[in-house]
């Protein structure tokens, strides 16, 4: 009996081993300020928190009323973006053709009450109205079917009463909230990224005659199977260790 408990524990680590061996270290969590670099809330990186931010995009370009933005209309507005490490990974954020982000603004809360991302990330937006369509942005270089939870931010504290609402789409799923008053924030839970490793995000203004604010990001990796294994063997080989003990 002892010889059985004994072969089965040896299974258990020779499986342990081969997972763990075959679960590559991956960055686990990734932030991206979208704003203004700079001039209006300087960047903090790390953050009071310790983490490490990505700005959105530091392309200075002028929007359609020929005021300074810092980011393109289409394209790559940040590639190889860090973890919250500071360790660079392989994750790229690329606004498609079509429309785009209309401008920035610097309106948003310096001090949130439901996050704890600091003045630079909430202070400064980017926005949309309901005339710019739908904005599509392609997260790129994940991995194929990666499991991400991905959560979107807005703030604008102006105090006019007008709603600040976003429609965030991931394939068939919508999810809205509204920047305004002061901030607003939703999370997508357990999205799959597809054979190339991408995950479309689509952004639009929900309410007409509005805008919708856009001012973090954050994506965040989840375990995959094989850690999840060695998690579940590991609290099988503590079960066993303390059946023998007992
Ligand atoms: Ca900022
Ligand atoms: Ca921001």
């Amino acid at each position: 009996m002892k010889k059985v408990k004994i072969l089965v524990m040896l299974v258990v680590v020779a499986v342990l081993a081969m997972v763990m061996w075959a679960a590559p270290a991956q960055a686990a969590r990734i932030f991206i300020d979208f704003g203004k670099p700079g001039d209006y809330a300087a960047n903090l990186s790390p953050d009071t928190s310790g983490r490490y931010w990505n700005q959105g995009s530091t392309t200075e370009v002028l929007d359609q009323w020929g005021q300074l933005k810092d980011f393109p209309d289409t394209g790559f507005i940040l590639t190889n973006a860090v973890d919250e490490d500071n360790v660079a990974t392989t994750v790229d954020v690329n606004i498609l053709d079509g429309l785009r982000f209309t401008s920035m603004n610097i309106g948003g809360l310096t001090s949130s009450t439901i996050t704890d991302w600091d003045a630079n990330v909430t202070r400064d937006s980017w926005w949309i109205r309901t005339a710019d369509g739908t904005i599509p942005m392609r997260l790129e270089g994940l991995g194929a079917n990666e499991i991400w939870d991905l959560t979107f931010y807005g703030s604008y504290d102006g105090g006019d009463g007008v709603s600040r609402r976003m429609d965030v789409t991931i394939g068939a799923t919508t999810q809205t909230y509204d920047a305004a008053p002061l901030e607003g924030m939703t999370t997508f839970t357990g999205v799959t990224a597809d054979a190339n490793g991408y995950i479309t995000v689509d952004f639009a203004c929900d309410v007409d005659g509005t805008y919708a604010y856009l001012s973090g990001m954050e994506i965040v990796l989840v375990p995959e199977p094989a850690t999840l294994a060695v998690l579940s063997l590991g609290g099988l080989f503590t079960l066993l260790a303390r059946r023998r003990r007992a």
